[in-house]
């Protein structure tokens, strides 16, 4: 029954900053996804006898490839891999389910925020058994064993009817069909005050949160309307599809628009939020409100203490290097030491484990603690409904006592995207070998302090992983960062970070855009992106 089938290494199985992501064609040629399925059998060492957790955001392609990764590990031997409804689990509650229930190591199917469908992307990410992203000497393992594949067992059998929970068999593996949201909406339970949550939307305070057409509407139905009393209609587009409706499923206020144009308008409800395909990212707004995601994890930071799960106090935080500096000040305010990491959720996985940082987060959308090891988009949802229900106030009165309280770290990511992969390359290069000559320069009304090409020794394990982004710091309290993005499928992506700290208590009501012109200036001036790029503005500006 075991079939055993002859290949040869694909070029570019290389997991980046989340795994494999590529079109969904490339998924879909001959042999791709089970090259690169057994390239991760073979990394971590095989997977007889073990434990695994299998499911993805619903998006095109996904049901195939869930049927694949059952044959395939079955036909290497797995003991059981345990496998949301119909494929389908968030990436939240994959990671939580890994830990849960004990297993090896878990296989994810998501591209994100990336757009799906036939013309979009996919991708697979392998999670260890802490719940979190392989490390990079995991990746490096698989993508090593991705080089030197010659053959991929699989079985001969028809697809698995993955339309009831329950228990069946696939050879000698023990298939398990789980309710995907059941045990997260548990674990919700657990850490947050339902009941003041619930009493919050009794008193009237309205919600809308846009699933974007993925994986977290029925999620969000079952916890924020079913056990939370949010009004019926709360949760919008909330049927997840294989394409999202063909929208781009990445919570922020450029592909979120209609839920911010709603958040700005005359009839706003008290809260919006959003999440991705994949459920892990978040996007937060009040009434007239915009919360960035770097002043959203220091908020709840700020207000941790409000919160059930966390009311011990938090052992640390971290958040990755590119994010703003709102989270330090709150650390510093709280006695606690505050890690910056490179972009990745995998970096905070070994701080979590080791009990260093309670909470982390990016500006990319993703906050988090230590109750899972991925980032959690409704998780931050709910964190904040439990901090709104505590202290009473809209999201814009919590924002304006946090800056007057802390300062306000004004903050925006200008993104290039699928710009030519060469000259963005080259960009990067040139101004990585001027960094030691940067000190002391004026670039438009700025001047340098220091530059540094950003290296993490992680305080764990001591590995050590370099070229991580470039930081330019001002002597005005502002910085830059630029880096390469690690997700994209097309060309190459730009990420511009751009910050400057108002300490107030005048000058904390700017636009973001105005506030932090003179370093947008000092960028141009530096790196000539526009011209060098060939593009007039940014594609996205959030
Ligand atoms: C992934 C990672 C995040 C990272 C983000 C952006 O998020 O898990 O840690 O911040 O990519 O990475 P980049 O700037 O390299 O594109 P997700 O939500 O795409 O899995």
């Amino acid at each position: 029954m075991i079939e055993i089938n002859s290949t040869r290494p694909i070029d570019g199985q290389k997991p980046g900053t989340s795994g494999l992501r590529k079109k969904t064609r490339v998924f879909q040629e001959p042999g791709y996804l089970e090259n690169f399925v057994q390239s991760i059998w073979n990394g971590i060492g095989g997977v007889e006898d073990k434990v695994l957790v299998l499911g993805g955001d619903g998006r095109f392609f996904n049901t195939q490839a869930v049927q694949i990764i059952l044959r395939m590990a079955a036909a290497s031997g797995a003991a059981k891999v345990i496998v949301g409804q119909d494929g389908l689990l968030s990436t939240p509650a994959a990671s939580h389910l890994i830990r849960a229930r004990g297993a090896d190591g878990g296989v994810i199917l998501s591209a994100s925020h990336n757009p799906g469908g036939p013309e979009g992307d996919f991708g697979v990410k392998f999670n260890t058994a802490n719940g979190g992203p392989a490390p990079e000497s995991v990746t490096e393992a698989i993508y090593r064993a991705s080089c030197e594949v010659t053959e991929y067992r699989t079985l001969g059998t028809p697809d698995i009817d993955l339309s009831t929970p329950g228990r069946g068999r696939l050879l000698a593996t023990e298939i398990e069909i789980v309710d995907p949201v059941a045990d997260y909406a548990a674990l919700m339970e657990r850490l947050f005050d339902f009941d003041a949550i619930r009493a919050l939307f009794a008193s009237g305070f309205t919600l809308r949160f846009d699933a974007m057409h993925a994986i977290t509407g029925p999620y969000a139905h079952e916890i924020l309307e079913r056990r939370l009393g949010a009004p019926a209609g709360s949760v919008d587009n909330a049927t997840p599809l294989p394409d999202f409706g063909g929208g781009h499923p990445d919570p922020n206020p450029v592909w979120a628009h209609e839920l911010m144009t709603l958040m700005m308008g005359a009839d706003a409800p008290d809260f919006g939020a959003a999440s991705d395909g994949d459920g892990d990212r978040n996007m937060i707004v009040g009434r007239g409100a915009y919360v960035t995601p770097s002043d959203s994890l220091a908020v709840i930071a700020a207000n941790a203490h409000l919160v059930p799960g966390y009311a011990g106090g938090l052992k640390g935080v971290a958040r990755s290097m590119p994010s703003s500096a709102a989270l330090d000040r709150v650390a510093e305010a709280l006695g606690i030491t505050c890690y910056a990491t490179p972009t990745g959720w995998k970096f905070f996985g070994n701080l979590l484990d080791a009990g260093l940082a309670t909470l982390c987060g990016e500006e990319s959308a993703g906050t988090g603690s230590d109750h899972v090891r991925e980032k959690d988009g409704l998780w931050a949802v709910l964190m904040w409904l439990n901090i709104l229900a505590a202290r009473r106030q809209s999201v814009a009165e919590v924002m304006a006592e946090h800056w007057a309280r802390y300062g306000r770290n004004y903050y925006s990511r200008h993104d290039y995207e699928e710009v030519d992969a060469a000259a963005a390359g080259a960009l990067i290069e040139e101004l990585r070998a001027r960094l030691d000559r940067l000190a002391g320069v004026k670039l438009g009304g700025l001047s340098v302090r220091a530059a540094q090409d950003f290296s993490y020794s992680d305080p764990v394990d001591g590995s050590v992983t370099t070229k991580q982004g470039l930081e330019i710091h001002f002597a005005e309290d502002a910085r830059l960062v630029l880096r390469l993005s690690g997700t994209g499928t097309a060309g190459a992506t730009l990420r511009v970070y751009l910050e400057r700290f108002a300490p107030g208590p005048e000058g904390l009501d700017e636009d973001p855009q105005t506030a932090l012109a003179e370093v947008i200036a000092a960028t141009e001036d530096l790196c000539q992106i526009k011209t060098r790029l060939g593009r007039a503005a940014p594609d996205v500006v959030t």
